[in-house]
């Protein structure tokens, strides 16, 4: 009789819609690619069992939380419940956005910016969480556009609230590039994402409290 205990792992990722989150998770989920899916679903929950991570066998549980419900409480509870994040975002679409100096656009600031802050605001504290460059498939120059985003993305964290960024150490770069289509680092992402998630899910629970609950504490402490 098998005497082990299930254990549960909560991921979440984030990213606007469209990024390639929902194609992301069920690559691993179902091994495969479904292409021109309508996914955007506002909070998508995707369970996969019987996951090797470690050599042991877990229990993935994954928030998939759309870009439309990025405002609403129940995708930030979502957001608070994880034990580690992905932040997903288009790789495809920084090419497009390029200017003709080669220059990345302020559109992906403004995307990292505005998920780190959600990120800040609701996470627990110091929830691992990796940056997801994702359909690397669809790059035309991918020599030339990965390092300069690498730089890109760099700058723009140092403008942003402090989150717990977890290195791509292997590509000694800060984020993942990832294709669902062929697959191509996707299982690495998934074993480094479970792996840390698992390592703080032991003190993960009703006593970890997110930073804007600290802040308001803080705020209590100081008020008459
Ligand atoms: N070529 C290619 N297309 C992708 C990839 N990942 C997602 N897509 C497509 O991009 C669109 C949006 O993906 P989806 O997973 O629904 O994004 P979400 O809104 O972030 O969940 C869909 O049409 C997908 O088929 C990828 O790795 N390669
Ligand atoms: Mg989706």
């Amino acid at each position: 009789m098998d005497n082990e205990q299930e254990v549960a792992i909560k991921l979440g990722i984030v990213g606007n819609q469209g990024a390639g989150k929902t194609s992301l998770i069920l690559r691993v989920a179902e091994k495969k690619f479904c292409g021109n899916q309508n996914c955007g679903v506002a909070v998508d929950f995707r369970s996969i069992r019987d996951y090797k991570l470690n050599g042991k066998r877990v229990n993935l549980n994954i928030f998939d939380i759309a870009g439309l419900a990025r405002n609403s409480d129940l995708a930030l509870s979502f957001i608070k419940d994880a034990s580690a994040l992905v932040l997903a975002f288009s790789l495809p679409e920084q090419e497009y956005y390029e200017n003709q100096e080669g220059q990345l656009s302020e559109q992906l600031e403004v995307q990292i910016q505005n998920w780190t802050d959600k990120i800040y605001d609701n996470s627990s504290e110091n929830t691992p969480v990796f940056i997801v460059g994702c359909k690397l498939d669809l790059v035309k120059d991918q020599k030339r556009l990965i390092p300069a985003l690498d730089e890109n993305l760099q700058e723009i964290l140092k403008k942003c609230k402090k989150v717990n960024i977890i290195n791509n150490s292997d590509k000694n770069m800060i984020f993942f590039p990832t294709s669902a289509l062929s697959g191509n680092g996707v299982d690495k992402l998934f074993q480094k994402w479970s792996s840390e998630a698992s390592k703080i899910k032991k003190s993960h629970g009703s006593t970890l409290k997110t930073k804007s609950h600290l802040k308001k504490e803080n705020q209590k402490e100081q008020c008459c």
